[in-house]
């Protein structure tokens, strides 16, 4: 009943980015569709309802309409791009989103730098955003608006006298309430987001923690329900806010390693490594990930087990993101003078402790390094979700690899039974983690993996987009259908 409630209308997707990467060649403007779990799940939705997919292409210039028209023809979709100046890109995106929210949400306050003029690039950006769906929109299409750069767009559609149902997702955590509280603007952003009807978080520590800072701002609001989706009423509104962990298209995956290439390469790249023990790590650089404390604790772990050497070696691969933002730049030279610290210090002939890679792979050579890992490093000092967690398991069919995974990763929620836990910041604590995985029996190694992959299998990509939709036009709250009812 509610399934066919939710097919039945258009969807309109909203993110600050396109899910297309457009690049100048040859002096002309060439678009493909970008990666990502995200994109691969809301493409076939979008494609059965003939839905739209609104953002910032990320690059501009003459011919940037037609290009979106001939990829919408291909993709079966839709594609609104909407156009940033310059300042909008300095205030709104590099400003607000990621010197503000970025920092405070995963609970940094040092990086964090509440220029006002911050605030009125995010509310001018954020107004562009709503502009392009209220012209697109029809009254009853559905908008599901992603992520911590457009939480104002529910508050600003209906200011333009725009009546749509807008769902929103949060894809990084939201911090307690007196991490929160220190946002000069905090009551305009809770505010806009009480105008969403549906609020998703990726787990319910998030949704505890909104509905904390909602208590807080607004002592006489009340909440109701309970199970994954609430509701908080708070001066005469009701909205809906739930935990909906995010995962990935884990078939997808799963084929993909199964391929007699991925195979072979991945048995390679093993002989190359040899006996030893391989611990690999992925992540956009950014400190939210925490790979300075991830290499000092692998040094931790030389210092302390002499033994070790020439044993175990870590792969690290690091993505090269926001490299326009001082503090990136600042950590890749930290992350550059560690990887060389543990290298000069440590190698021997044949062996070189640290891997270092840094740019972004191909998706092949990815899963390649996921299939021959023995250990899988997260080290997230927090994080909304964490995919490489899931993509590691994912691909790990020869259940032979250990996830090691940070307790502030929102992986954490469904995986802590079956994942080597860590607190991050305990560089003895991940030493002693790597040292029992490589002590650990293959059989409990495989009960372990194959306990995870279950999880995987259940909870992947579709079932969350599913779940969020169904919880979106659901007039009931508590606990909504996995793929298996
Ligand atoms: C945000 C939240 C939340 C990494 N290295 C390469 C590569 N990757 C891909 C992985 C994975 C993605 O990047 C990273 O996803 P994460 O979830 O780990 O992190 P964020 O980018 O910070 O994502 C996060 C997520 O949103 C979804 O809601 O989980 O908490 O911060 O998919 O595969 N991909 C390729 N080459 C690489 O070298 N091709």
């Amino acid at each position: 009943m509610e399934q066919s409630t939710h097919d039945a209308r258009r969807l309109i997707v909203v993110s600050n980015r396109l899910p297309v990467r457009v690049t100048h060649e040859e002096g002309k403007l060439r678009i493909r569709q970008g990666a990502g779990g995200l994109v691969t799940a809301l493409a076939p939705v979008l494609r059965d309802r003939g839905g739209l997919w609104v953002g910032w292409p990320g690059a501009t210039g003459p011919g940037l309409n037609a290009v979106c028209r001939q990829f919408s023809k291909d993709a079966g979709y839709l594609l609104r791009p909407v156009e940033l100046d310059d300042a909008d890109v300095a205030g709104f995106y590099q400003g607000f989103s990621n010197e503000i929210v970025w920092p405070l949400f995963h609970e940094f306050m040092l990086p964090c730098n509440f220029l006002p003029t911050y605030w009125e690039a995010y509310r001018r950006a954020n107004a562009k955003f709503s502009a392009a769906v209220a012209a697109a929109g029809r009254p009853d299409d559905f908008i599901w608006v992603h992520d911590y750069h457009l939480m104002l767009m529910a508050k600003q559609l209906k200011e333009m006298g725009k009546s749509f149902r807008v769902g929103f997702f949060l894809h990084i955590p939201f911090p307690p309430a007196d991490i929160f509280l220190r946002l000069p603007w905090r009551r305009q952003v809770v505010d806009a987001l009480l105008e969403f009807d549906l609020v998703g978080f990726q787990t319910l520590k998030d949704r505890v923690n909104f509905a904390e800072s909602v208590r807080r701002l607004y002592p006489g609001s009340r909440r109701k329900g309970r199970g994954q989706v609430v509701s908080v009423s708070s001066r005469g509104r009701q909205t809906r806010i739930g935990g909906f962990p995010i995962s990935i298209d884990f078939q997808s995956f799963v084929r993909d390693a199964a391929r007699q290439e991925a195979v072979a390469a991945a048995r390679k790249l093993r002989e190359a490594f040899g006996n030893r023990f391989v611990l690999f790590g992925a992540d956009r650089l950014d400190y939210s990930k925490g790979i300075p404390e991830r290499l000092n604790a692998f040094a931790h772990l030389l210092e302390s087990s002499p033994e070790l050497h020439g044993k175990v070696c870590l792969i690290q691969v690091t993505v090269p993101s926001r490299e326009e933002v001082p503090m990136y730049r600042d950590m890749l030279a930290q992350v550059e003078r560690l990887v060389s610290g543990i290298n000069g210090r440590f190698a021997t002939p044949g062996w070189t402790p640290v891997n270092y890679i840094y740019r972004n792979l191909p998706r092949e050579e990815l899963i390649t390094y996921y299939m021959a890992a023995d250990m899988c490093l997260v080290t997230s000092l927090g994080d909304g979700m964490n995919l490489v967690a899931k993509e590691y398991v994912a691909c790990n069919a020869a259940l032979t690899g250990t996830l090691c995974l940070s307790e502030f990763a929102g992986a954490a929620m469904e995986f802590h039974r079956h994942a080597a836990m860590i607190n991050p910041f305990d560089v003895e604590g991940v030493a002693r983690a790597i040292r029992e995985a490589m002590d650990t029996p293959a059989a409990v190694r495989r009960r372990h993996m194959r306990a995870l992959r279950d999880i995987l299998r259940r909870f992947d990509v579709f079932q969350w987009v599913d779940s969020f939709l169904m919880a979106a036009f659901s007039k009931r709250l508590g606990d909504f259908p996995t793929k298996d009812g």
